[in-house]
């Protein structure tokens, strides 16, 4: 049986009928919550990625070689712009950059060996905004002039990608730490070709006179530099936040670093009496916000590979969930609501239905099956091959016992 599953998920297909609904609390991460999509017409649904939206794009940046563009993002055409928001992290100043887009830039033939080397990157400019009430909104500076160099050209040399700074969409995306920016201006000898982290566009609040922010919007730059076609224009991958803090959390806070006593005991597994558990002068929620291990000094992502689940359809079901990395394989049951029951332990699901198991996909296509008159059925996402596939609404581990189904 698949005990302590996170009930409230059932709660997602209750409001099914409006597209990208099912916002509710998730753990603490740098990964954007909500997204306001607007991708060029004449036809948004036909772009690139537009089925798997939003998953697609609130997750980590896919796994890219240099010169291989990813594939885990949806394409804005030609003046499309998303907007980035977090339901549980506000964007500060912290030291350095404080947040990075992920764009699927690559090199157009071999990348650079040396610092030295001239290169050629295909990119795909997006002008980036950020604002702290989604009303007044600050755009990053940039070169009109080397976006009008750039217009229409399928690729741009190495003093031309430099020039372009302060847009995204320019630097590879590799594969890597994500919570590492990269520096256009500095030769990375541990890095991919030069390039630190997983490459990507980072971008710092301090420059645009910011002390903190909530939103982030990206604006495809219409400088056409793609074939024509569903992907043309900016492809949107990932953004994460480098720099944050949660927001208040509505239950007791010991030792006030932004994360409840019982999530530090039961999902970050810190110290709720120690606001920075590694003692490394980063306190714990600054860590957990910036998907960073706040029980260990060493660097690398870490953050609760909890996907959200977005069911929409009429005739028959459709489910998307987050893209929570290449590599990561999904669950998804369907399960009856008069099978559901609570007890101490946490929630029973019943007998439910395996409806895919596989790889990183994020979206179902169709779930022809309907309850009958008087019946619910519920879905659940969970990433599948975990040693713990999450946690409960009461923050108890869900029982791994069962695969899917
Ligand atoms: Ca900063
Ligand atoms: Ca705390
Ligand atoms: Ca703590
Ligand atoms: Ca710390």
């Amino acid at each position: 049986m698949n005990r302590r599953v996170l009930v409230m998920l059932a709660a997602a297909w209750l409001i099914a009928a409006t597209p990208f609904a099912g916002e509710r609390s998730q753990p603490v991460d740098c990964l954007p919550d909500r997204l306001e999509w607007s991708a060029a017409g004449p036809d948004p649904s036909v772009r690139f990625g537009a089925a798997n939206l939003p998953g697609i794009v609130l997750g980590p940046p896919g796994d890219s070689a240099p010169v291989i563009g990813s594939t885990s993002v949806a394409s804005l055409g030609h003046g499309g712009s998303a907007v980035f928001s977090w339901a549980d992290v506000i964007l500060e100043d912290g030291p350095g950059p404080d947040f990075i887009v992920f764009e699927n830039a690559f090199f157009s033939g071999a990348g650079p060996t040396d610092p030295a080397d001239d290169f050629v990157v295909f990119v795909e400019p997006g002008i980036v905004e950020v604002s702290a009430d989604g009303v007044q909104w600050v755009a990053f500076p940039y070169d009109a002039g080397a976006l009008a160099a750039a217009s229409g050209v399928s690729g741009v040399d190495r003093a031309l990608y430099l020039d372009l700074r302060g847009l995204a969409g320019l630097t590879p995306t590799l594969t890597g730490d994500w919570t590492v920016p990269d520096d256009p201006d500095v030769w990375d000898p541990a890095g991919t070709n030069g390039i630190s982290g997983a490459g990507g566009d980072a971008f710092d609040l301090a420059t645009v006179g910011l002390s903190e922010a909530r939103y982030v919007r990206i604006i495809d730059a219409d400088s056409r530099n793609g074939f024509p076609g569903a992907g043309d224009g900016f492809d949107l991958d990932a953004v994460v936040v480098l720099n944050g803090r949660p927001t208040q959390p509505a239950a007791s806070d010991s030792d006030g670093d932004g994360l409840s006593d019982a999530a530090e005991v039961e999902l970050y597994g810190t110290d709720p009496a120690l606001s920075d558990s590694d003692l490394d002068g980063v306190d714990d929620g600054r860590e957990v916000a910036a998907c960073r291990d706040a029980n260990s000094a060493l660097a690398g992502p870490a953050h609760l590979a909890e996907p959200r689940l977005w069911l929409s359809g009429a005739a028959c079901t459709e489910a998307r969930w987050t893209f929570l990395g290449s590599t990561e394989s999904y669950a998804l049951l369907r399960g009856d609501l008069s099978m559901l029951f609570a007890d101490a332990g946490g929630v029973d699901l019943g007998n439910t239905t395996c409806l895919y198991q596989g790889p990183a996909a994020v979206r179902y296509s169709c779930d022809a099956d309907q309850p009958a008159a008087g019946e619910g059925f519920f879905y659940v996402v969970r990433t599948a091959n975990r040693e713990q596939y999450g946690w409960s609404s009461d923050l108890e581990p869900r029982d791994t016992s069962s695969d899917c189904p």
